[in-house]
């Protein structure tokens, strides 16, 4: 009798799915418009983001944001990261279950708004190692000049020209080429489209199984 050696069991598993970009580049209509079509398609998934302003850190990102309060741009980068390290174990608890995660901002606005100000882009990852790496990462791509036109920015802190200029090119070099670049100048439709596509490409490989890796290790 021949004994065959068992694959190792691969566990069908949710996507984590990041939407990047500029202020008012269009990543909140997307993730909406993403979330309620996998819904409506049948799929467990939750709309995320970054900063999640509910918990007790949120609350004071939230108030440095508005410029309520003023802390020192290595604090502020801390805060962001442990922002997402308490959301950690919760991400992979719902990923495991099988719920798909659309996730609006993740740890490249953490690098690209920080080393945007100057801070050293290694110092900026060191924090974020370890935590989940996405399944894809979406960067809906458009000109500060066009973002700003959109409706102009409101009172928060880094929604000023100059600066979304350095964030845009913070952005560029912390691309790979496994980043999905979108046109966000094309109509919200158009945009919704490729989205789409890409998306469910992801969603069934994490059904298939598609072993989860940690980010920057
Ligand atoms: N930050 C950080 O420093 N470190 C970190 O670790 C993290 C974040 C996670 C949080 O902002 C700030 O924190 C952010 C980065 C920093 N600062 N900035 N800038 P937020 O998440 O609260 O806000 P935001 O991400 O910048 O989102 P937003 O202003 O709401 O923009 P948006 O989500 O990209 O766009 P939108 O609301 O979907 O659309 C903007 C407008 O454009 C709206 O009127 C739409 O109807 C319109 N729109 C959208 N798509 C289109 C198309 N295709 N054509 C025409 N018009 C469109």
């Amino acid at each position: 009798q021949i004994h065959m050696a068992s694959p190792e069991k691969i566990d069908s598993r949710g996507a984590l799915i990041v939407l990047e970009g500029l202020d008012r580049c269009g990543k909140t209509s997307q993730c909406g418009r993403l979330h309620s079509y996998l819904e409506e398609s049948g799929h467990a998934v939750e709309l995320w983001r970054f900063p999640d302003r509910n918990t007790g850190v949120g609350q004071m990102i939230s108030s440095y944001l508005a410029n309520q309060s003023n802390l020192d741009d290595r604090a502020i980068h801390l805060l962001f990261s442990a922002n997402r390290w308490e959301k950690r174990s919760l991400m992979e608890s719902k990923l495991r279950s099988g719920t798909t995660l659309i996730v609006d901002r993740y740890s490249f606005s953490g690098v690209a708004f920080s080393s945007a100000k100057g801070l050293d882009v290694e110092w900026c990852k060191a924090p974020d190692a370890g935590l989940l790496a996405p399944d894809v990462v979406i960067y809906l791509d458009i000109s500060p000049e066009k973002a700003a036109e959109r409706g102009g920015y409101g009172g928060e802190r880094y929604e000023k020209l100059e600066f979304q200029k350095t964030v845009a090119q913070s952005y560029k070099a912390l691309s790979d080429s496994t980043w999905k670049i979108v046109d966000a100048t094309l109509s919200i439709e158009d945009v919704e489209k490729q989205l789409k596509g890409i998306v469910m490409e992801c969603v069934e490989m994490c059904q298939h199984g598609k072993p989860f890796s940690q980010l920057w290790r």
